[in-house]
């Protein structure tokens, strides 16, 4: 008998069995991961003109999207007798695998960019006891490498979203979608670094209506960061530069699934800058109360982007936070700090009070 999670959250794998890849049951490696909150984001939707939800995938158990896929992808190595893996990652990969070897009792290799990856995930990765790797070099970089050890050292397993089990337990967030909703959204706006997010949900989206349980699937938005827009400009990035560290990719693998949601779905691949990013994220932490990382709020910076142009989508909108905002506490910490302590006394701290002004609503 494989792991088990009780309780609520039972795992993708044993909750989507049939839409997913054959798993004997022995080897399931989970963490509980998946049925995460749509949560509803009223100021947010008079601002879009939109009915806008947010899919937090922050509460998954290594506080991002990543554990969809990776509670898949480790099972399919442990049923095929992988007693390693290896990933490149912008830290969000790194932060999952090193959690689901864990789990799953194999070793974990993560390549990562020196000092490009947030404070929280490479904690999390010492944490769980993974081996690091920082190269000097980027992620683009740092993916040709994890895949040319794979393919030569041969009982190695990857786990970045090249490998399709990834992109099939990440799928699993559309029907969740879905199914909180009713109905497909009319349009979902997310976040894009290697595209591998996109192109899961999409597919998720297309199976759920080929499945006879929609008739409809929704515009995919997709948005990258200015300074790592490949998909965008239709040219890959050197050196690609953005606050938003989970997406700061270069050359993105699923290129051509991203190219695909977008033209399949009428949808749209476009950018939004830094400022936008921090705007939006602000935004989320302080009017509804969502605190996801940077990268994540990329898909609101564009919902919000398109609404001043006059292009916002209409009706059921969902955007997806891909990851916790406690994953990156330095760019936070970079705009605003604690104040300075005040004394032990009531007088002290209602002189404090008296300065701060209600929030509103
Ligand atoms: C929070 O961890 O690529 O377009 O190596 O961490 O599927 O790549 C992370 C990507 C969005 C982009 N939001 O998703 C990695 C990595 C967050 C992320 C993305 C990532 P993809």
């Amino acid at each position: 008998m494989g792991v088990q999670a009780l309780g609520g959250r039972r795992g993708v794998i044993r909750k989507y069995r049939d839409w997913l890849p054959e798993i004997p049951e022995e080897a399931i490696a989970t963490l509980g991961e998946g049925d995460t909150p749509l949560i509803e984001a009223p100021r947010l939707s008079e601002k879009l003109g939109a009915r806008l939800y947010l899919k937090f995938e922050g509460m998954n158990p290594s506080a991002s999207f990543k554990d969809r896929g990776m509670t898949v992808a480790l099972s399919r190595a442990i049923a095929t007798g992988s007693r390693a893996c290896v990933c490149a990652s912008t830290g969000n990969t790194a932060a999952s695998a090193s959690a689901y070897s864990a789990r799953a009792g194999i070793t974990c290799f993560v390549v990562v960019p020196v000092g490009k990856i947030a404070l929280g995930k490479a904690v999390q990765v010492l944490a769980h006891g993974a081996k690091i790797i920082q190269i000097e070099g980027n992620f683009d970089a740092a993916l040709k490498l994890s895949q040319r050890v794979a393919e030569e050292l041969g009982n190695v397993s990857l786990v970045n979203s090249v490998n399709p089990d990834r992109i099939e337990g990440q799928k699993t967030a559309s029907f969740e979608v879905c199914e909180a909703l009713g109905r497909p959204p009319d349009a979902l706006a997310l976040p894009v670094g290697n595209a591998g997010n996109i192109t899961a949900y999409w597919r998720g989206f297309k199976e759920w209506r080929e499945a006879g349980y929609a008739d409809t699937a929704p515009r995919m938005l997709g948005f990258q960061a200015e300074g790592a827009s490949p998909l965008v400009t239709g040219h890959d990035f050197e050196s690609p530069e953005t606050v938003a560290s989970a997406i700061r990719i270069g050359a993105p693998a699923s290129k051509e699934g991203a190219l695909a949601a977008m033209r399949e779905s009428g949808g749209l691949i476009e950018s939004v800058t830094d400022e936008e990013i921090l705007e939006a994220q602000a935004m989320l932490a302080r009017e509804a109360g969502v605190f996801c990382e940077p990268a994540s709020a990329a898909g609101v910076a564009g919902l919000l982007k398109l609404a001043r142009e006059g292009r916002a989508p209409e009706g059921l909108v969902v955007s997806v936070l891909t990851g916790h905002g406690l994953k990156d506490p330095d760019t936070i910490l970079s705009r605003t700090s604690l104040p300075e302590p005040v004394p032990a006394t009531f007088e002290a701290l209602t002189g404090v009070m008296q300065r701060v002004e209600p929030a509103a609503g």
